[in-house]
């Protein structure tokens, strides 16, 4: 029963974000609206929470609801509106709905809401279909009751999910295997739950490893030996990638609901420590890098850094390790905070908090690694980490909510270095100077912005080697701008983009076919591309030639299902981007 109800979100995204243009986003597509239909749909992605236990109590001025009523809006709230209103409804991207607010509006204000939807973002989930007037009604009761309360996660918990599957003195000393493990590629087979490891030379699955809940990211340790996989529901896996057929070595889960995992990158501590971000319970967890042994857990609640108001349920969205010294960056979404924690002495944790922006989403580094660079998406800015000198160095104001992934570093042929981010809101790519020493003038500026496909755009991606700065936009509503990508000439960025049409390339018939997170191999002369279909239809990964932007491979196989992000070993470990 659990299982089946872990399984809707995943066939929610997928209708939502996959077949083709949802209604409610077509019918929001010409609208001025704040926020844009891709974002609301991206943001919408459902929380794997609705399946658990929580506390609630009944609210004697709300209107009734039955005991199974009040289940299935709570798996409909987790499913469809946590993402944006959070998980207590205290308002994220999405407007707060507390029950002083809800009950004041009232059922039959909420029920056209609900339905309608609203220019500034709110979803039409009446009109379009993807759900009936009595659920909609049902609905409009629920948000008027108390929200109900997930648990806590803390270290009793933790411990009962920790296993370690093979005890590191059990493990290869050595590399027990052919591949080149350092040009491996990690990929997210999202609505399995599982990644496949794919050998970068031959193209082929070495081996599928079941991950967490819809699957989000994975991290290479310092050394390149092992692979972090972070599941939606806080599942973490360990892979040892020297073991004759790289498989899962330890397994823990840090919280309810996740997107973040990093390890220690630091010379002297390489491999030793892990650390993760929950979205449930608002936490980060420091592990032990080897067996993923909770150490040390830390809250992340707190006032936020405009208004300096409590809230109780700040996400932790994308972690960073600093490579040459014992830290950790850890971005803190609802309350703008950036956290810069010392890992080398667990018990007096040094943490240093930095007023940042908020709705802090994902980010990485400049070329030098000095800089990290992380997006405050609902505001428009990018804020700026001086990491040497553990302060905040700029807030730059960009599109309209920035998307760069980890970004795209290259030297710009007026400007010098500048990193990149594309907009899921517009269609601007900002080239952002990065380089205060010898151009101060336009460091931390948007230097130059250019303009590609359309808005939707999640992932940009470019390789030391290569003058190739490609942009994605699988969000986009346009099935002909979401199945291709833009490539523009780093070298010559006034000449127009090129359109590659890899879903076309990729041959797989009936699907959304959307074309994601472009990744590029060790070398730097081949990137590759996720078509990304839903979980009944076939996908595939596009391998493009990087120097001629023609088809070099495609990655077929019933096991590949939902691809979506991947995560080369080498330039993972290193963070080149
Ligand atoms: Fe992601 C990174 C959160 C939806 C694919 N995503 C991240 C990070 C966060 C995040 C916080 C940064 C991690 C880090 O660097 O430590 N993502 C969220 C959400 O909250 C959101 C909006 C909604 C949800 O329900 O999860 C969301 N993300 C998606 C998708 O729908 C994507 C496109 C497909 C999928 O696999 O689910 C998706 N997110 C990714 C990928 C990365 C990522 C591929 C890593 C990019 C990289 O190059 O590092």
């Amino acid at each position: 029963m659990k299982l089946i109800a872990r399984m809707k979100p995943a066939a929610w995204v997928v209708a939502t974000l996959m077949a083709g243009a949802p209604a409610w986003v077509l019918a929001q597509a010409n609208q001025k609206e704040h926020v844009s239909p891709p974002e609301a749909a991206y943001q919408a992605g459902g929380s794997p929470l609705g399946a658990d236990e929580m506390h609630h109590d009944v609210n004697p001025k709300a209107p009734p609801m039955t005991e199974k009523e009040f289940e299935q809006a709570k798996q409909i709230y987790f499913e469809r509106c946590a993402g944006c209103h959070g998980v207590l409804r205290k308002g994220a991207t999405g407007k707060p709905l507390t029950t002083d607010i809800t009950l004041e509006r009232g059922s039959e204000y909420l029920k056209t809401f609900i339905k309608y939807g609203s220019p500034a973002g709110m979803p039409n989930w009446g009109t379009s279909g993807e759900l009936t007037d009595a659920q909609v009604d049902m609905m409009a009761r629920y948000i008027q009751q108390s929200p109900p309360t997930p648990p806590e996660w803390g270290m009793d918990d933790m411990t009962k999910t920790w296993k370690v599957v093979v005890a590191p003195d059990q493990r290869p000393k050595k590399k027990m295997n052919d591949f080149d493990i350092s040009n491996i590629f990690s990929v997210t087979l999202r609505d399995t739950g599982e990644v496949a490891l794919i050998d970068g030379a031959s193209k082929k699955i070495i081996s599928i490893v079941k991950t967490g809940y819809a699957v989000h990211i994975s991290r290479t340790s310092a050394s390149g030996r092992y692979v972090y996989v972070i599941g939606r529901d806080g599942r973490i896996n360990l892979i040892d990638l020297w073991m004759e057929k790289p498989d899962n070595v330890a397994e823990v889960r840090i919280g309810l609901e996740a997107r973040s995992v990093e390890t220690s990158k630091d010379k002297k501590h390489q491999d030793q420590l892990a650390i993760a971000g929950a979205y449930w319970p608002p936490q980060y967890v420091i592990m032990k890098g080897d067996t993923l042994e909770p150490l040390r857990i830390q809250s992340t609640r707190g006032m936020t850094v405009d208004t300096q108001e409590y809230h109780p349920e700040p996400r932790v969205a994308s972690i960073v390790a600093v490579h040459d010294k014992p830290q950790f960056i850890v971005n803190v979404k609802e309350t703008g905070k950036i956290m810069l924690v010392d890992y080398t002495d667990l018990k007096n944790l040094r943490t240093i908090e930095i007023g940042a922006s908020r709705f802090l989403h994902d980010g990485g580094w400049d070329a030098s690694k000095r800089y990290f660079l992380v997006a405050a998406n609902q505001s428009n800015q990018v804020a700026v980490v001086d990491s040497k000198r553990d302060a905040l160095e700029a807030i730059v104001d960009v599109g309209k909510i920035p998307h760069p992934g980890r970004g795209a570093n290259f030297v710009h042929p007026k400007f010098g270095p500048v990193w990149a981010t594309g907009h899921l809101g517009d269609e601007t790519i900002a080239l952002i100077g990065t380089d205060p020493a010898k151009h101060k003038k336009e460091a931390w500026k948007v230097v130059q912005t250019l303009k590609a496909q359309g808005g939707g755009n999640l992932f940009i991606k470019t390789h030391p080697k290569s003058s190739n700065l490609w942009v994605d936009t699988p969000l986009n509503p346009d099935p002909k701008v979401n199945q291709s990508v833009a490539v523009f000439d780093i070298k010559n960025l006034d000449k127009p983009f090129e359109v590659l049409p890899i879903a076309d390339w990729a041959q797989v018939g009936e699907g959304a076919k959307r074309i994601t997170q472009p990744e590029y191999n060790k070398a730097g002369d081949e990137v590759w591309f996720s078509v990304w279909s839903a979980k009944n239809q076939e996908s595939a990964i596009v391998v493009v030639d990087d120097k001629t932007r023609k088809l070099k491979a495609v990655i077929k196989d019933p096991k590949l299902i939902t691809p979506t992000g991947k995560f080369n070993v080498y330039n993972t470990q290193h963070d080149v981007y």
